[in-house]
């Protein structure tokens, strides 16, 4: 279990390259589509999020430092660090569970195409691709 999580998770973090990112959208995709119903609801993709956070919330303090954001993937590039401050809307260093569901729900209206609440393979790749 801990190891699939680990593949989850590196799935993720390789979705935002663009060279693998068909391949690796339709494996993130089918991993969160719980009920295998080829749509991932804001409620399964908000899920998978809030099970990543606590992964890399490694002191269980439910905040994320910039080091706990950047630890697992050893991801310490500017954009992940623009990401992690770009969320931190109250600027205490450090993302709050609430600023961690802010984050995901933007990015989850930003990747529904279609704005009808769910996410298909295709929004998500397409999303990846555009990157
Ligand atoms: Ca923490
Ligand atoms: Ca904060
Ligand atoms: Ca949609």
């Amino acid at each position: 279990m801990k190891r699939q999580f680990t593949v989850l998770l590196a799935v993720l973090i390789t979705i935002s390259q663009p060279v693998l990112a068909q391949n690796s959208a339709k494996v993130w995709f089918d991993k969160i589509d719980g009920n295998s119903d080829a749509k991932v609801s804001k409620t399964e993709f908000l899920k998978m999020w809030s099970d990543v956070f606590t992964k890399l919330d490694s002191n269980n303090d439910k905040q994320l430092t910039l080091e706990e954001w950047t630890k697992p993937n050893n991801k310490s590039d500017s954009k992940s660090k623009a990401v992690f401050y770009n969320a931190d809307t109250n600027s205490d260093g450090n993302l709050s569970v609430a600023e961690h569901v802010a984050l995901r729900t933007k990015h989850f209206n930003a990747t529904d195409a279609d704005q009808d609440g769910s996410l298909v393979l295709k929004e998500m790749a397409g999303k990846a691709a555009k990157k």
